[in-house]
């Protein structure tokens, strides 16, 4: 009460609520007046952000704190009532008919698509120094993960406008969530990059905040153990991306814009854009609200199981479960074993790659009702099975794919899933964590996630007619992979397994040392032997034409050991690195036909 006088109205009633949700412990040791007034109000300042930030302010927060809490305390199982099942969704093969098909589709329904891209997580898992995004997605080019998503995004902006005739290009809005832990450098990773080609216009991030911690089941708020006039705040988990596309205006803004397809994904998946245009495809011709993309699940693999949850009230859902409570829900519900493969070799539940694809009219309007309000989880660590005391302050957290939760269930919610080859290769696991992994199941390294984009290019190839040389086993960090001929493209010259097919002719052939770079649009491959290294940048108005026999030393791999503290971090969490010993390089830079003849 002493301290009421600095306090502006706003700031008084911002307190009357904390002390109505019994939060006084917050201000009561605040000395005198006259004693760090600049750090009072700074406390009120960042009470007001925590406050706007989240749906129903600071009290809804801390109303759905005590409910969870006391859940969690007395065991309460979130899945009460529910069965899971094995659900059906549309399975995609790459290449077949039916995904050439939803491809087309897809490409077509572009034009009306925006992309947003969860990138607020620092990895903790991967422990890497910098913002994700900025890894390089393979380092033959090292185009990082943030340049391949917007030239892709780019690239079907340009394909879609071609299909359907239109007279110019609808640039396709791409929206970025960052934190504060990873906002300034993705910012600066843009802007020293010309935005990889994108107009500045074209993307907007949007800044998640971090919500308030908790320091006991009556859900205190904790004091920052650095800053008694400070809340101590944590991340709210990616679920938050809803809530700000919906406060901050953009989703109204591309409703205005005619956009229909809202497509979310996240950070290191440097497959994800090989599945993109067909599960657009799925969405529009089937009609679905809510489509997420799943790629068969190893069991016990860190990514969670598509399941249908049905309530003994007759209610179902077909939902996200996450990895760590599928293994316990099955056990609770009649499966002894828990989460296990089954005969195919892989978990009967598809398993969540988080790549989600909304219908922007009933997005919106079911925003419009809950303001993006997820449903929260609570996870606390308590200090003795007495469950009385924390070891460290909780905070709630949500997952942006327990969106459909609160739909009813006229809602239209659908599933695809795809060959993990082609769709599903994350780097999430430090170097140590992923030698770790059982074996046969992924490792979701920096090692694998570069591997995958080789045998899936490789594979690609394969399928348009190539002959390409099986791969070797290899092991680097610990981890034993398939090392395929090192092949990479822009996405502007093979956005889909049709783009592919048309730049191939006659019969070519790549041996397995060997590393193919295609850095341009009309890049013809006819009759090309390759057993070395060939890297070919062309303008986009330039046609070549590449073939004859090239033979040289190429690149080869070098290992390279996690600890060696001498390589940058971001090659020594792969591996390996190349040792650039000799290629065939050429550029076209002038519009024209060309041939390249080895
Ligand atoms: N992220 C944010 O933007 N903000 C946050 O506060 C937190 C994260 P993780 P997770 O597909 O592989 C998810 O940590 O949460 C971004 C699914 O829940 O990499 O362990 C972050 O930058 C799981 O069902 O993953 O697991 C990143 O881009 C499964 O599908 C993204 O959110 C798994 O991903 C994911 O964060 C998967």
């Amino acid at each position: 009460h002493k301290n009421l006088s600095l306090l502006s109205p706003d700031q008084i009633e911002l307190a009357k609520m904390l002390v109505a949700m019994e939060q006084s412990h917050l201000f009561n040791h605040w000395p005198e007046p006259g004693v760090d007034d600049g750090e009072k109000k700074a406390f009120f300042d960042q009470v007001a952000r925590l406050n706007s930030s989240y749906p129903g302010g600071l009290a809804s927060y801390i109303k759905t704190a005590r409910g969870l809490l006391s859940d969690s305390k007395t065991g309460k199982n979130p899945f009460d009532g529910f069965t899971p099942s094995v659900p059906t969704g549309e399975n995609l093969s790459y290449g077949d008919e039916t995904f050439v098909k939803f491809e087309e589709a897809g490409v077509k329904e572009a034009q009306n698509a925006a992309f947003v891209l969860v990138a607020g997580g620092l990895g903790e898992r991967l422990g890497y120094n910098g913002i994700k995004v900025a890894l390089p997605r393979e380092t033959t080019t090292g185009a990082c993960f943030l340049q391949h998503y917007i030239e892709n995004v780019l690239a079907l902006q340009e394909a879609s406008c071609k299909v359907t005739g239109g007279q110019s290009e609808r640039d396709i809005p791409f929206a970025i969530m960052t934190s504060d832990d990873t906002h300034a450098r993705t910012m600066q990773l843009l802007e020293s990059n010309k935005y990889f080609g994108m107009k500045p216009a074209q993307i907007k991030l949007l800044k998640q905040e971090k919500v308030a911690c908790l320091e006991d089941n009556d859900a205190r708020l904790a004091l920052d153990p650095q800053n008694k006039f400070r809340i101590q705040t944590k991340p709210h988990g990616h679920g938050d991306v809803h809530a700000l596309l919906y406060s901050s205006g953009v989703l109204e803004e591309w409703q205005r814009g005619g956009v229909r397809w809202v497509l979310f994904f996240q950070d290191t998946n440097g497959l994800l854009f090989k599945a993109i245009p067909a599960s657009l495809g799925v969405s529009a011709t089937k009609g679905y609200h809510v489509n997420s993309l799943a790629v068969p699940r190893k069991a016990k693999e860190a990514i969670g199981g598509i399941t249908k949850l049905t309530h003994t009230d007759g209610r179902s859902m077909v939902i996200n479960v996450e990895y760590n409570q599928l293994d316990p829900l099955l056990r609770a519900t009649g499966n002894p074993d828990g989460d296990v493969n089954c005969e195919t070799g892989y978990s009967p539940f598809p398993g969540n790659i988080n790549q989600l694809i909304m219908e922007l009219g009933p997005y919106f309007e079911e925003l419009k009702k809950t303001g993006g309000a997820i449903k929260e989880f609570v996870n606390p660590k308590y200090k003795d099975a007495s469950k009385t005391a924390f070891k460290s302050s909780t905070r709630l957290e949500c997952m942006m794919q327990d969106y459909p939760k609160t739909l009813p269930p006229s809602a239209r919610v659908g599933f695809t899933v795809m060959d993990a080859w082609v769709a599903y290769a994350p780097v999430k696991n430090n170097p140590e964590d992923a030698a770790k992994v059982p074996k046969g199941n992924p490792y979701h390294s920096a090692t694998s996630g570069e591997m995958a984009v080789y045998r899936a290019n490789s594979l690609i190839l394969r399928k348009a007619g190539v002959q390409v040389e099986d791969p070797v086993r290899q092991e680097f960090n610990g981890q034993e992979v398939e090392v395929w001929p090192r092949v990479v493209w822009k996405p502007k010259w093979g956005l889909t397994f049709a783009d592919v097919k048309k730049k191939i002719a006659g019969s070519s052939s790549i041996s397995q040392k060997s590393t193919l770079a295609l850095k341009g649009r009309n890049i013809f491959i006819e009759n090309l032997s390759l057993d070395g290294a060939l890297v070919v940048e062309s303008g986009d108005g330039a046609e070549v034409k590449v073939g004859g026999s090239v033979k040289n030393k190429g690149w080869a791999i070098e290992k390279v050991d996690y600890k060696d503290t001498s390589v940058p971090e971001e090659i020594r969490i792969r591996g390996f690195r190349f040792q650039k010993t000799e290629q065939l390089e050429k550029q076209y830079t002038e519009p024209g036909k060309f041939e390249l003849k080895a």
